[in-house]
């Protein structure tokens, strides 16, 4: 049987989606450029495919969001560590979340280091618990162990 793992990210304009998915490809990531429409990334990880989804920051809404909204096995809500304004935002994103997403889709914040560290990891975990997320961070300018990550968002919808 074959295994599949949905990730649907949000987070505003900016707050490292794009550059996350990149790393998690081994895809080059050189300068920023607004993502548009909802770029789509496939790859088989462990046996498992997984389907990276992104949900543009300044990108209207478009009749396909709510379909990925329905699908995701799993949403990762991406803020910077660099941006109190991003971390603010994901109330905004957790609204439509509790609008259009399976109300047992499992969550997750994800704190994106990008340079000055702004936000505490003790402000930002204690936000993810007050909301019901898993928190996690990682940092862009970092080599990242895709594989483990990968297995870890799989084990999210697993566990
Ligand atoms: N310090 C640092 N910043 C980085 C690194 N990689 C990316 N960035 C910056 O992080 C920001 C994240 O950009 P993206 O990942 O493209 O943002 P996004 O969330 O996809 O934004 P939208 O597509 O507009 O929704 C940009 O300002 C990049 O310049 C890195 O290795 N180090
Ligand atoms: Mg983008």
């Amino acid at each position: 049987m074959t295994d599949f793992c949905k990730v649907f990210f949000l987070g505003d304009s900016r707050s490292g989606k794009t550059a996350l998915i990149s790393k998690l490809v081994g895809r080059p990531y050189t300068d920023y450029r607004m993502s548009v429409g909802l770029p789509k990334t496939r790859l088989e990880a462990n046996g498992v495919h997984f389907e990276l989804l992104e949900n543009p920051g300044n990108d209207g809404f478009s009749s396909n969001t709510r379909l990925f909204y329905r699908a995701a096995q799993l949403i990762v809500l991406v803020f910077s560590l660099s941006s109190q304004d991003s971390l603010e935002g994901i109330k905004r994103w957790l609204g439509e979340i509790r609008q259009f997403a399976r109300p047992d889709v499992p969550l997750v914040l994800l704190g994106c280091g990008q340079g000055e560290r702004l936000i505490a990891y003790e402000e930002a975990s204690a936000q993810a618990q007050r909301e019901g997320l898993v928190y996690t961070e990682v940092q862009l300018a970092e080599s990242l162990d895709s594989e483990q990550v990968l297995l870890w968002f799989y084990r999210q919808i697993h566990s």
